[in-house]
């Protein structure tokens, strides 16, 4: 698949559309999902155009999975809880709706993954989430 940059990660990463930031470098960002499958649920993209896991530069797969260790940390610390589910999708036929690379972290069990794109969150309450982790992540 080619990648179109009218998606709304890459709307995101220019800044055109708001996120919940949670945390920031030259290759990655890190922001709260707005229809989470638990409390706490984040995302981490690549700044770079690729739609999946196949069409991602090892550099930046290297460098999502160093944000994506830090992330975790901060969710154990403000959630209290210890298990985080590590997802991505790759293709429309495995349930991405959005193409561009992005990985997701759910602090949940497996078996208490809510619904896929379900429910927006509150607004206030992502808010909240992403100060906290991004306090924790400091
Ligand atoms: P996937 O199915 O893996 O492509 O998941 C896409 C995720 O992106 C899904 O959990 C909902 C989330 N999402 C969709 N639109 C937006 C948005 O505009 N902002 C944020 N923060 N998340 C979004």
């Amino acid at each position: 698949m080619t990648y179109d940059d009218s998606n709304i990660f890459a709307k995101i990463l220019r800044g055109e559309i708001p996120c919940h930031k949670v945390y920031e470098d030259d290759k990655t960002l890190a922001f709260m999902d707005v229809m989470p499958q638990a409390t706490g649920h984040v995302l981490i993209i690549g700044k770079c155009p690729a739609v999946e896991l196949t069409d991602l530069p090892l550099e930046y797969a290297t460098a999502i999975f160093a944000t994506a260790q830090k992330v975790i940390k901060a969710q154990r610390q403000v959630l209290g809880t210890q298990g985080v589910v590590q997802l991505q999708l790759n293709d429309k036929s495995a349930g991405q709706s959005v193409f561009h690379y992005h990985m997701h972290l759910i602090p949940t069990h497996l078996h208490n993954l809510g619904e896929h794109e379900s429910q927006m969150a509150d607004m206030g309450e992502l808010a909240k989430l992403a100060e906290q982790l991004r306090l924790a992540l400091n």
